[in-house]
């Protein structure tokens, strides 16, 4: 009898964990293949070689870029130095990257480990520039200010809260007002891996203001990117590993309202918005589990998904790049600016189009 209720216990945690491993495999993908979609005019950006995380387009044409993403249990190339921003000007005919030299008293640039990105524009036309880092796997949003001319950010101020634990990417309203995803994946090492493996939705979205945090949204498998509406009446959301886009509608107080969700067949990382058509354009890994353990022989693909009306009843969703991971190693994130397209990797490279 006791013999018959251990294996009956065995049984039921084998069963357990198979479930689990199963229901793991499809969130993060591991068997898909990538049906290659090329574009004709692409070239990989000269001076990125350790990532292009994040980036956006300011509506001038000039790019931020974020790299050198350190992530633990994420491949990176140059694991002893810090992460930076890179400026590029694609009004520029074969534009170039230029490292944007970051100065300010109480910034420590050695802990700089940069992550998601947002930009914000005052009335004078000052551009304001908040960073995700997170120095000795911590995370910190560093808000730093645009100075063109001397090619610099200056750094002004370290944003820290109860509420923003283990932050992924951010979206600003103002220039110490955002909103942001926490992941939950920088818990601690153990925690970590065992929330991604059980699945257990404990990410979320939090409004961040100067005297008002709180928690917006929340019970996400992994919200990932998060970006606005160009008429700032939705919020958008990346969930990772449910493969889905979510619209939220945004309200004059601040909260947000599911609207509706949008199912994709990858995973879903940043989005970024074309201020011009609202289109949203999303880097996505076709192939999750090879984000994780990284394999030079078999290297995560890329896609970038432009998806058009969103609102409408049935968005029209293109794959407009698509590869397995020969050029670019897991994209992230994917811009446009007048017929030009930025792609953004977590470790490696970037690529550059013409349309
Ligand atoms: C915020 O505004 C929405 C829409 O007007 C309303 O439904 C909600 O109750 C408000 N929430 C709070 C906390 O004020
Ligand atoms: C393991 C797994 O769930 N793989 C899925 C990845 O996505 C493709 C396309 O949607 C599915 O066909 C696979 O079954």
């Amino acid at each position: 009898m006791a013999k018959l209720l251990v294996l009956t216990l065995l049984g039921l945690g084998l069963a357990f964990f198979r479930d689990y491993r199963s229901s793991y495999l499809a969130r993060m993908n591991a068997s898909r293949e990538v049906k290659s979609v090329e574009l004709p005019n692409c070239k990989l950006i000269k001076g990125i070689e350790t990532g292009a995380e994040d980036l956006e387009i300011l509506p001038n044409g000039l790019a931020f870029i974020s790299s050198g993403l350190r992530y633990p249990g994420v491949k990176s190339f140059e694991p002893d130095k810090p992460g930076k921003i890179l400026l590029m000007d694609l009004n520029k005919e074969d534009p170039t990257v230029l490292e944007l030299k970051m100065t300010g008293s109480n910034f420590d640039a050695s802990s700089f480990n940069p992550h998601g990105i947002s930009t914000f524009t005052d009335e004078d036309n000052t551009v304001y520039l908040l960073v995700v880092s997170h120095p000795d796997v911590k995370s910190t949003v560093e808000l730093f200010k645009f100075q063109e001319e001397e090619k610099s950010l200056l750094h002004l101020k370290t944003i820290k809260h109860e509420l923003l634990p283990n932050l992924n990417d951010l979206v600003a309203v103002g220039r110490e007002h955002f909103y942001a995803t926490n992941d939950h994946y920088f818990v601690d090492q153990y925690m970590r891996s065992w929330e991604l493996y059980l699945g257990l939705a404990w990410s979320n979205v939090v409004y961040y203001s100067p005297d008002d945090v709180r928690v917006v949204a929340s019970g996400f498998d992994f919200a990932n990117g998060i970006s606005m509406s160009p008429d700032r009446k939705y919020v958008y959301i990346a969930e990772l590993l449910a493969h889905k886009i979510h619209v939220y509608e945004k309200h004059a107080n601040w909260t947000l309202t599911p609207l509706k969700s949008l199912d994709c067949d990858t995973l879903v990382d940043n989005i970024s918005v074309d201020p011009v058509t609202g289109d949203l354009w999303v880097g996505c890994h076709p192939n999750g589990m090879k984000i994780f353990s990284y394999d030079p022989e078999n290297p995560p693909g890329s896609e970038v998904l432009q998806i058009q009306n969103i609102l409408a009843e049935e968005p029209k969703v293109t794959v407009v790049y698509a590869e397995d991971g020969k050029v670019l190693h897991g994209s992230t994130v994917a811009s446009v600016y007048k017929g030009k397209m930025l792609v953004g990797t977590v470790f490696q490279k970037a690529l550059y189009c013409e349309f």
